[in-house]
């Protein structure tokens, strides 16, 4: 019979780490507290039995009322379980055990594991954990899950328990006991179970967070520290998508091409012009991605992003909001759904909306796509990062004001900011390594599903009726930007264009490879064709437009899940079409007012 047992803990304790470990599952790991945020559940055989270990978002105590907390305390309250495996930080003792002992009272079995004992052990923090053990009457094993000391005799000891406990139970609702009980109890057992050396001497973290956290220099440093990120996912990732873009290209040439000519002429034009051409322009950024989520994964997994958070707290708090939506805004640059939902760790409700009101802007993996192809077709090798890098200040800029407009509400609930940082820590290439893997496998999901029929519906309605010239204005897609051509003109977005718009509502990963299907041509072929289309100003204004304009529906369901609300869904619907449309309207007039 199956058993199950939940990974419970503080944030930021390594359950997730220690549930890749062993479960060999690829959770998402990172130095910031409040990472996870749902529940992750996976399957192993542990001796004979098979085991299903559910990896929870990070509690702070039992009273605990944001919304991970929510989800974690719900699920133990409400599942029968064979157990609870506790993780706690072993450098953070005095503040953990109180945890432990809260949870003793909903009277399931638990198993502790002390997590970090690489840097307990650095610190010169010692633990009895035969004594801890006997007091507590709990099997209590030191770990470290990221390096694996101790997780082989865990696993031995967590056979052993689960034998004993055989029979999935519910939690009893105990009453807690008094804070001020636990207390003494937390201080009695360490007192005599942990030794903790009586100065502990400065860590490297407390030395880095010197300059890093200056009052002054901290937050140049990270615009430096950025713009550094930026400029290596763009030094390094975009020769490798021409490498890719090119590769395809010869293969088309080369092999499908002959392959496919005995087809008749729409069936070849559906699948070259149609599936390879789309498919393939976009599949060319797989490479960017990979690296960009890489830098993403150093800079989360280093624990910089927490520091982000503390820096920008200051400015965030006169916006209404505090610097974990700050951090948010950053995540959102990879994904914008995990950002939302990231928002949980936000107790208060109207800054969680306020937040994720704010997400939507952030320039996303799949829009960085549309730049990039954008920048490197028609502006020049100088001028490209340059031109992108003003994106980028866009996208926080409209955040900013976002959150501004509603500062109102918002303002009143505003809480100080107490989270801890988490020491720097290197982050090993194996977790790197995963991270990366399941963002772009995540990017290959969406590739394969959503991009594959968006391109489909793009060259039939770009190639119906058949004998129509293709993407002409008797095709249904010219009707359809004739209807919206009232719109784009003032923005110098010509009809081809808007058609890509249109697609790229559903998912912005479907703008460049409809472009490769209206054009009827990919790679370096369709950028030299934007090149000789479009000069800069129309092209800045459609990347305007695609940056501001409305998030992809995955987004928009988020946002709808999460506030609970279709008005506030709406609402960030309205405001960033009008948003967009105004930018794009200002920039092109007055660019060709002016030029
Ligand atoms: N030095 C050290 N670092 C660890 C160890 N286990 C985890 N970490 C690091 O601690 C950080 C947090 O790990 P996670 O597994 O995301 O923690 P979590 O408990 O799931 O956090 P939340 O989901 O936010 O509650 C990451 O940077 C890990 O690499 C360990 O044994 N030693
Ligand atoms: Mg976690």
């Amino acid at each position: 019979m199956s058993k199950r047992i939940a990974l419970v803990g503080m944030p930021n304790t390594g359950k997730s780490t220690l549930f890749n470990r062993l479960t060999g599952a690829g959770a998402r790991v990172g130095n910031w507290p409040g990472l996870t945020v749902e529940l992750l559940s996976a399957k192993v055989l542990l001796g004979d039995a098979m085991l299903e270990l559910v990896d929870l978002p990070g509690l702070h105590n039992l009273h605990g009322f944001s919304e991970d907390e929510r989800v974690a305390r719900h699920f133990i309250e409400t599942q029968a379980l064979n157990g609870i495996l506790v993780v706690l930080n072993t450098t953070q003792l005095e503040r953990q055990l109180a945890l432990v002992l809260q949870l003793k009272s909903l009277g399931l079995p638990m198993l502790l594991a002390l997590n970090m004992a690489d840097e307990a052990q650095h610190r010169g923090i010692r633990v009895d954990t035969e004594a801890l053990e006997q007091r507590l009457e709990l099997p209590v094993c030191l770990i470290s899950a990221k390096q694996g000391q101790g997780v082989a005799a865990l696993k031995l000891r967590l056979g052993e328990w689960l034998r004993e406990h055989p029979k999935p139970i519910q939690a009893s609702l105990g009453v807690l006991a008094e804070d001020d009980v636990i207390e003494a109890t937390v201080d009695e057992l360490i007192g005599r179970n942990v030794h903790i050396p009586i100065c502990l001497s400065p860590t490297h973290t407390d030395r880095i967070d010197h300059y890093l956290l200056h009052p002054l220099f901290g937050i140049p440093l990270f615009l430096l520290l950025m713009l550094g990120v930026f400029q290596a996912v763009y030094g390094l990732g975009t020769p490798l998508q021409d490498g890719l873009a090119w590769l395809l290209g010869e293969a088309k040439t080369l092999w499908l091409t002959p392959l496919l000519a005995g087809l008749p002429a729409w069936a070849r034009s559906f699948l070259l012009e149609g599936l390879y051409d789309g498919v393939g322009t976009v599949m060319s950024f797989l490479p960017i991605i990979v690296v960009f989520f890489l830098a993403m994964a150093v800079v989360e997994d280093s624990g910089y992003l927490a520091r982000a958070a503390f820096l920008m707290d200051a400015l965030m708090s006169r916006l209404g909001l505090d610097g974990r939506a700050f951090v948010m805004q950053l995540m959102g640059f990879g994904c914008n759904v995990p950002a939302m939902m990231g928002t949980r760790v936000i107790r208060s409700q109207t800054q969680r909306i306020a937040a994720m009101m704010m997400i939507p802007f952030s320039l996303c993996s799949a829009r960085l796509q549309v730049f990039l192809f954008f920048t490197s077709a028609v502006f020049s090798p100088r001028a490209a990062p340059w031109v992108l890098f003003s994106l980028y200040v866009m996208s926080f800029f409209l955040a900013f004001f976002t959150a501004w407009m509603m500062r109102g509400r918002t303002r009143r609930s505003v809480d100080p900011l107490l989270m801890e940082l988490p020491p720097y820590r290197l982050p090993t290439l194996a977790a790197l390594a995963r991270q990366s893997f399941r963002e772009s496998g995540h990017f290959l999901r969406q590739a394969g599903g959503f991009i594959i029929l968006g391109v489909a519906l793009v060259w039939f309605l770009t190639h119906f009726p058949l004998d129509a010239s293709p993407a002409g204005p008797a095709t249904l897609a010219g009707h359809l930007a004739g209807w919206m051509k009232p719109i784009f003109t003032p923005l110098g977005i010509d009809q081809l264009l808007s058609i890509a718009l249109l697609f790229g509502f559903v998912a912005k990963e479907v703008v460049i490879g409809s472009l490769a299907v209206i054009y009827g041509a990919g790679g370096d072929q369709l950028a030299s064709q934007l090149a000789q289309r479009l000069d800069w100003v129309q092209a800045y204004s459609f990347m305007l437009f695609t940056l501001v304009y409305t998030p992809c529906v995955s987004a928009l369901a988020t946002l709808r899940r999460e506030s609970g609300s279709s008005r506030a869904m709406w609402a960030s619907i309205a405001w960033s079409l009008s948003l967009a449309w105004l930018l794009s309207f200002a920039f092109y007039q007055g660019a060709r007012a002016l030029l």
